[in-house]
């Protein structure tokens, strides 16, 4: 790309500093923080980079994307939604902000990726992210890494339409180097477990697929937990989410509630016990355990709450016949993107091409393939 190809406010950029933001893996807790649940995400070391400066206007922002060629520019007096989907995670943040009282003034922004957009490790939450925490800086706003992560996800429903939950922003904005994080949706009480695999690591297969299903799906699946509890809570008051629901409680509705919201509760609740099994494996050093409950995870979502697809599917049952993978599962709302695997460090290289032959001959897709690491949330560099 040529200076002169280039929008006219970003020529001779002189940037304060750069945001590093990154997306985010998961280990297990699929589709169990809208349900106030657990989750067990972390940070990884691909980010999307966003180089800020103040340009001493009052309300006019310029916004372009170097990866994808795209340039916005808004007014900060006239927000709202865009037709396209990118421009709404910016603007959306921003006018979150200013629903809080905070009033960033006018701002350049380039931003330059290397997060696979559909890959389902959350470049949506880490753009959001980084654009609410450079603005953070840039004007001295005096918002809290967690008020930074709710308002990038309130933005992700009210200007994307995804009712998502808060893994994502939580993970990509307030991970620690080396850790996971258990995260309590219900409270957002987080707890930070060294993430010790002992000669494992964790490798990411991208499917290469985005089944345009993922959005309104998702929705669908929210409104059908929040049916599920509407029913118990009838006769159990106290219950407000399926967090408050366990597998004995369930079991007492299976022969009233519909069978569709019964299978799906079954799975939300099943997850919710996995993560607390799967770290209780992890501190106790039991890999081979910790495996058998992503699988067990997969199982769920592909059968009971049937948002994977035939991509993830066949990445995961190739490695049931691959002892040096422990565990894998698909990650993140579904429908395509990654999968999650558990596995030996040494065999690493022969898994990926094994794998990719195989993908390749059925999908005529040569998978991406990830290793990655749990790395620290959203930071920036000065210039
Ligand atoms: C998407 C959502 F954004 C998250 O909030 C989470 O629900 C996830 O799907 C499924 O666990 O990434």
């Amino acid at each position: 790309m040529t200076e002169d190809t280039v929008p006219e406010p970003f020529r001779n950029f002189k940037k304060k500093f750069t945001v590093y933001a990154p997306g985010r893996i998961n280990l297990i807790g699929e589709h169990t923080d809208y349900n106030n649940g657990f989750v067990l995400p972390t940070a990884i070391d691909k980010t999307i980079k966003l180089h800020f400066r103040a340009n001493h206007t009052p309300y006019t922002c310029n916004v372009y994307s170097k990866t994808y060629q795209k340039y916005l520019k808004f007014d900060l007096r006239q927000i709202s939604r865009s037709d396209e989907e990118w421009e709404n995670y910016i603007l959306g943040v921003v006018n979150e902000i200013q629903k809080l009282g905070e009033y960033p003034e006018g701002f350049d922004c380039i931003i330059e990726s290397d997060l696979p957009v559909g890959a389902g490790i959350s470049s949506s939450a880490a753009l959001e992210c980084g654009v609410a925490f450079g603005l953070n800086e840039l004007f001295h706003l005096d918002l809290s890494r967690q008020a930074i992560a709710e308002l990038s996800r309130n933005a992700e429903h009210n200007y994307v339409g995804t009712k998502c939950g808060i893994m994502d922003q939580y993970s990509s904005i307030l991970s620690k180097e080396g850790h996971l994080i258990l995260l309590d949706c219900r409270n957002l009480e987080a707890t930070y477990i060294p993430a010790d695999f002992e000669g494992h690591k964790l490798l990411l297969l991208n499917t290469g697929v985005s089944h345009s299903l993922a959005s309104s799906e998702y929705n669908t699946r929210r409104k059908e937990c929040e049916e599920a509890v509407k029913f118990i809570n009838q006769r159990y008051p106290e219950v407000a989410s399926l967090r408050d629901v366990n597998l004995a409680r369930l079991a007492e509705f299976k022969d009233t509630l519909p069978e569709l919201l019964y299978t799906r509760a079954h799975y939300v609740v099943s997850e919710n016990e996995r993560v607390l099994k799967a770290v209780e494996a992890m501190k106790q050093k039991d890999l081979e355990q910790f495996g058998l409950l992503m699988y067990q995870s997969h199982k769920g979502l592909r059968d009971e709450y049937q948002v994977s697809c035939k991509e993830l599917d066949f990445l995961v049952d190739l490695t049931t016949e691959y002892a040096p993978v422990k565990g894998a599962r698909m990650m993140g709302g579904g429908f395509g993107g990654c999968t999650i695997n558990l596995i030996e460090e040494n065999a690493i290289e022969e898994f990926i091409k094994i794998a990719s032959e195989a993908y390749q001959k059925e999908f005529n897709i040569t998978p991406e393939a990830i290793v990655v690491s749990p790395e620290q949330g959203t930071y920036l560099i000065k210039n």
